[in-house]
């Protein structure tokens, strides 16, 4: 028994020397092995009480084998939890955050076509000595109709499938709306436009939203003719698309607010007239309806129409912005994808 005695005071001695050395999990493993786990020295000492025959010598042996077999669980457990603790701090060191550095993301935002769009037409058009005027996108059936010309009970009010508000309000069909708000307020001569967003109660398809972007313009003054209107629309159409020769030609078009009132198309820019699936294979396409000011729109701001006259057109921004990017489904542009989004930047 003393030999006994001796030999778990020397594994004891053995133990303690070498956990004097263990500073991390994995060394931590290797005495775990040595010392506690199936083949260590510890369980040949636990074997050793089955040999012994007297029942006092099991008893003594026993408590003597497994007095040190829990000191050394003992400290192996504390040894793990220090163990533990370093190695947190240690991974925490490597993954500090400095909230001082500079962010530079990857992934910056970037503006949409429609806004690109919408910024190169202000742009141009207050190069024109246009002025931008803005509307309420929630908006009275007055303005948006009968101060247009469109009286209640008129048959026009079916071209535009409107939203109509509990509050009695509408949604603006389009961005007419301004030129009966601008009428009422300002005199002429005055030439203005509106960009603004309007609402239709619309079936989607490639082409119709029920939101989409409109950009309204509105010239009011003495002796302005249809040329005037025409060349108007060359410069603004060919700075847009950014060349010289754009080519436009009128047809008839119906509009309560405007007579004679046209639907203005320009030569197709992708094929040059020639005819391709764009402009359906016609060589044109149909890009701005437009008109002279009726005089009763006039009448409705309070203007004399013996004395002023005037033009007016409606651009389709959003249809604008998908040609001029080449995007053949309208409902790309809203989607939120940013496998879309991220051409334009
Ligand atoms: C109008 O809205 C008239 N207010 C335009 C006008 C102004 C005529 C001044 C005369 C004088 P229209 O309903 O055609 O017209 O719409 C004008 C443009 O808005 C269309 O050419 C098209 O480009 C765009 N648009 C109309 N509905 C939708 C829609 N659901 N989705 C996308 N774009 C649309």
């Amino acid at each position: 028994m003393k030999k006994l005695k001796e030999e778990l005071e020397l594994f004891f001695k053995e133990f303690e020397d070498d956990i004097k050395n263990v500073d991390s999990l994995e060394k931590l493993k290797d005495v775990e092995i040595k010392y506690s786990g199936k083949r260590s020295k510890l369980h040949s000492f636990l074997k050793l009480i089955g040999d012994l025959k007297k029942p006092e010598e099991k008893k003594e042996a026993g408590f003597l084998i497994n007095r040190t077999k829990s000191e050394i669980e003992k400290k192996l457990k504390v040894l793990k939890e220090s163990c533990e603790k370093k190695e947190i701090e240690k991974r925490l060191k490597q993954q500090s955050i400095d909230f001082t550095k500079p962010v530079f993301s990857e992934n910056k935002g970037s503006l949409h076509p429609i806004t690109f769009i919408k910024r190169d037409v202000e742009r141009i058009l207050t190069g024109m000595s246009f002025s931008l005027v803005t509307g309420p996108e929630m908006e009275t059936e007055y303005y948006n109709f009968e101060a247009l010309n469109i009286p209640p009970t008129h048959p026009a009010r079916d071209m535009q499938d409107t939203f109509f508000l509990l509050n009695g309000m509408i949604l603006r069909t389009h961005t007419s709306s301004c030129q009966s708000r601008t009428l009422e307020k300002h005199k002429p001569p005055l030439r203005i436009f509106a960009p603004g967003k309007c609402f239709r109660y619309e079936s989607i398809d490639a082409s119709h939203e029920t939101a989409f972007y409109q950009v309204e313009g509105l010239v009011v003054d003495q002796n302005i003719t249809i040329a005037n209107l025409i060349g108007t629309m060359k410069t603004l159409l060919s700075e847009i698309f950014q060349r010289e020769d754009i080519d436009v030609r009128l047809r008839p078009g119906y509009f309560p607010f405007v007579e004679p009132g046209f639907e203005l198309d320009i030569k197709c820019i992708i094929c040059n007239g020639k005819g391709c699936s764009t402009c359906k294979h016609s060589g044109w396409l149909e890009l701005v309806p437009c008109g002279m000011v009726h005089p009763n729109v006039l009448k409705y701001g309070g203007i004399d129409p013996e004395k002023y006259n005037g033009f007016a057109f409606g651009l389709g921004l959003t249809r604008l912005a998908m040609m001029r990017y080449k995007i053949n489904d309208i409902r790309l542009l809203n989607s939120g994808d940013l496998r879309i989004l991220k051409q334009f930047r």
